[in-house]
């Protein structure tokens, strides 16, 4: 008997809609995983809709809640992916208990991995409070995260600087393995060129044991091997086909597709992001068919193409079509 992964996901939760923990929770299901839910937030919807009711959940609750796991040793975890934390105390404690269940499992000859996504904002409009931002740069450098999953504003926060040449992206990445101490670094979305890219980037010990093979996806831009303080890097850049939309909950998605795909298939960075590639272009190709259906259904002006960030009554057609989408995972 071989029990089922176990994964501890924190991030937001929300009433009508696809983001957080309801965007990652029935895809790693679907995968076979258990998933335990945390719900930094319990909210109407996503942010984007400009309006927003429901609350954050507070310091107390948080940290009882995740003692108590501990007093009752629930925590024997294979994963913990941290999305959505709405404010600085939040990342705190959460990274603060998240560390020491990863302590507990590596005593216990466990290796848990945990994804990291710096949930803080996307084209350059911030939906956390401003405070998380040191606290995040903190705990990359403190904790034992193995993955980050940045898109590109997320990516120039943490760093402090734009990334806006394949210059810049490069010494991006050298930082994070460097001064963050990284092993894996995936900046979801990047626009360099007027182009949108996936870039990913992982550190091997230099014995060749890793993937630095082309893979085979269309996309594959520009594989470039690069000697960080003695241990090889990987980076590779992967096209994106755009839909001329603003979808929400992408990010959510795509993490938790990759903290799948990476545990079962470990130091293979490159295929798994290809993978989950594939999958993120089927759902949202989906979801902006189905967009259009539900809008011709529903709505007797049909001028509305695409979402609105702080316009419901686009936004509300546009929410992922995470079930829909269940033959894809
Ligand atoms: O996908 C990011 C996200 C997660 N959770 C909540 C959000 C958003 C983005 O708007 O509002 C609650």
């Amino acid at each position: 008997y071989k029990p089922i992964p176990k994964i501890l996901s924190i991030q937001s939760h929300v009433t009508h809609g696809y983001v957080g923990n309801r965007a990652a929770c029935f895809p790693l299901q679907i995968n076979g995983w258990d998933v335990d839910i945390f719900n930094t937030v319990n909210y109407s919807n996503h942010t984007g809709y400009g309006l927003v009711k429901g609350s954050i959940t507070e310091k107390v609750d948080l940290e009882n809640i995740f003692q108590n796991l501990l007093d009752l040793d629930l925590v024997n975890y294979n994963g913990i992916l941290t999305g959505y934390i709405p404010n600085d105390k939040s990342l705190s404690l959460i990274s603060q208990f998240s560390q020491k269940i990863k302590d507990l499992n590596r005593e216990k000859k466990k290796d848990l991995l945990w994804l990291l996504d710096p949930v803080m904002g996307d084209e350059g409009i911030l939906y956390v409070d401003e405070s998380v931002v040191p606290i995040y740069r903190d705990i990359i450098l403190v904790n034992d995260i193995d993955i980050i999953t940045p898109n590109q504003f997320e990516a120039e926060l943490l760093l402090d600087y734009s990334i806006s040449s394949f210059d810049d992206l490069k010494k991006a990445f050298s930082d994070f393995h460097n001064n963050f101490n990284l092993k894996y670094v995936i900046i979801t979305s990047i626009k360099l060129n007027d182009k949108l890219y996936c870039a990913c980037s992982s550190l091997q010990n230099g014995d060749g044991d890793g993937n630095n093979n082309d893979n085979d996806n269309d996309n594959d831009n520009n594989n470039d091997n690069d000697n960080d303080n003695g241990k090889e890097k990987s980076v590779v850049l992967f096209e994106i086909k755009t839909i001329n939309s603003y979808f929400t909950g992408v990010g959510d998605l795509f993490s938790a597709l990759v903290i799948d795909k990476i545990y079962n298939q470990k130091d293979n960075l490159i295929g798994c992001v290809n993978e989950v590639l594939t999958i993120m272009y089927k759902v949202l190709n989906l979801t902006a068919i189905l967009s259009k259906k539900d809008i011709e259904l529903h709505n007797d002006n049909n001028s509305i193409d695409g979402g609105k960030i702080g316009d419901s009554d686009s936004m509300k057609y546009y929410e992922l079509r995470i079930i829909e989408s269940r033959s894809f995972y």
